[in-house]
């Protein structure tokens, strides 16, 4: 099924100089790049993306982690587009996602996983009105 799906290079990645990378793997399956910017997260972004995690003792270092330097959104297109670019990301924590994927290749630490990508079609829907507005 075709479906939108929203993709943030997170800024240590940017920092690391991997946007070109990570763009190629996503455009080397096929899928299409509906939209791209390099830009901040704004506080109010970052609480309302990660709204499930508030109150757990991660969730501080997670939003100025986030908002801590530049990051590139994207909305990203294709069959399956959720499930085909959380396949591609890998694991979580990048120490346990497999090699081939984009945290198993560019990762070391769960505090700096380089990329978040939407985990359902609902989610995506609510990332892109967050980011894109
Ligand atoms: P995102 O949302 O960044 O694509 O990651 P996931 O969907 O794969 O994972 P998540 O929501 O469980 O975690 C969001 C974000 O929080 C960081 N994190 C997570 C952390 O720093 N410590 C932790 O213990 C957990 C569970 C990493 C990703």
């Amino acid at each position: 099924m075709e479906q939108k799906t929203y993709v943030m290079i997170k800024p240590d990645a940017v920092a690391r100089g991997l946007v070109g990378s990570i763009v190629a793997r996503l455009e080397a399956v096929g899928l299409t790049l509906e939209r791209m910017e390099l830009g901040s997260v704004t506080a109010e972004q970052a609480a309302a993306n990660y709204a499930e995690h508030e109150g757990k003792p991660f969730y501080a270092g997670l939003v100025e982690y986030v908002t801590s330097g530049p990051v590139v959104k994207m909305v990203v297109s294709g069959p399956d587009a959720v499930a085909v670019v959380r396949k591609m990301m890998g694991a979580t924590n990048p120490k346990d996602a497999a090699p081939g994927t984009i945290r198993g290749d560019f990762g070391l630490t769960l505090d700096a996983n380089i990329i978040h990508g939407s985990d359902s079609p609902e989610s995506a829907e609510r990332e892109i009105a967050i980011f894109f507005g």
